[in-house]
């Protein structure tokens, strides 16, 4: 099974990737993790995305579609995968589909969570990551409005999309999810 974990940042789709891996026994892979584990490595992949990353840029395309087939190809994705943070945007949802359909697998669900971009602050602020200071939030936040958020119509458009309200506890969000996927 295929789930995406869809939204602006800090809507908690790390947070619930974790949570729904374990409780459905599917593995999950984050490119925003992946990212971070390469620049902390620095791997050429981790030099490359450090700039984008630490700016709240989207790293490009290309890099990030060779991350994903490389790691979906992994035996731990044999039974499915739950993406946190990818796709985001068109060319990724398009490099996406052409991995699945090498693999025979289709998307399930794409789950869209929802929060306020006031809570979205206060919650990244919270956390303090580098990249999580007011200018590098904001300009994230507008990334996602220009670039990732028309992938709501596009995956709404082939019947994929659920959207969960993303404000409550971690274990009231899950709740959500689960009864929304089925
Ligand atoms: P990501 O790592 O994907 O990070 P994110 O969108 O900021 O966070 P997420 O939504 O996962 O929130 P989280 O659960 O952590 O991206 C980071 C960067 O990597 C991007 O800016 C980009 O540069 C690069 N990147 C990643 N994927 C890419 C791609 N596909 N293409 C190009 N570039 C890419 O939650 C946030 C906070 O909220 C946490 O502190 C958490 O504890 C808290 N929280 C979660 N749920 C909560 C709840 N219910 N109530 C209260 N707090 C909650």
């Amino acid at each position: 099974m295929i789930i995406v974990l869809f939204g602006a940042p800090g809507v908690g789709k790390g947070t619930q990737a974790a949570v729904l891996a374990t409780s459905l026994n599917i593995a999950h892979l984050s490119t925003g993790d992946a990212f971070r584990s390469a620049i902390a490595a620095a791997s050429p992949v981790g030099i490359l995305a450090k700039q984008y990353v630490e700016s709240g840029a989207l790293v490009p395309d290309d890099v990030v579609a060779k991350i994903v087939a490389e790691a979906l190809a992994s035996e731990k994705f044999a039974q499915g995968a739950i993406l946190d943070g990818f796709p985001r945007t068109k060319a990724q949802a398009d490099a996406l589909e052409e991995i699945l359909a090498s693999k025979n697998q289709v998307i399930h669900k794409v789950v869209n969570i929802d929060v306020s971009a006031d809570t979205i602050t206060e919650r990244l602020l919270q956390r303090g990551r580098t990249d999580d200071t007011e200018d590098v939030i904001r300009y994230r936040l507008d990334v996602y409005t220009n670039e990732t958020k028309p992938l709501l119509e596009y995956y709404s458009e082939k019947g994929a999309l659920v959207t969960v309200d993303g404000l409550g506890t971690v274990e009231e969000v899950t709740n959500r999810i689960l009864q929304a996927i089925g």
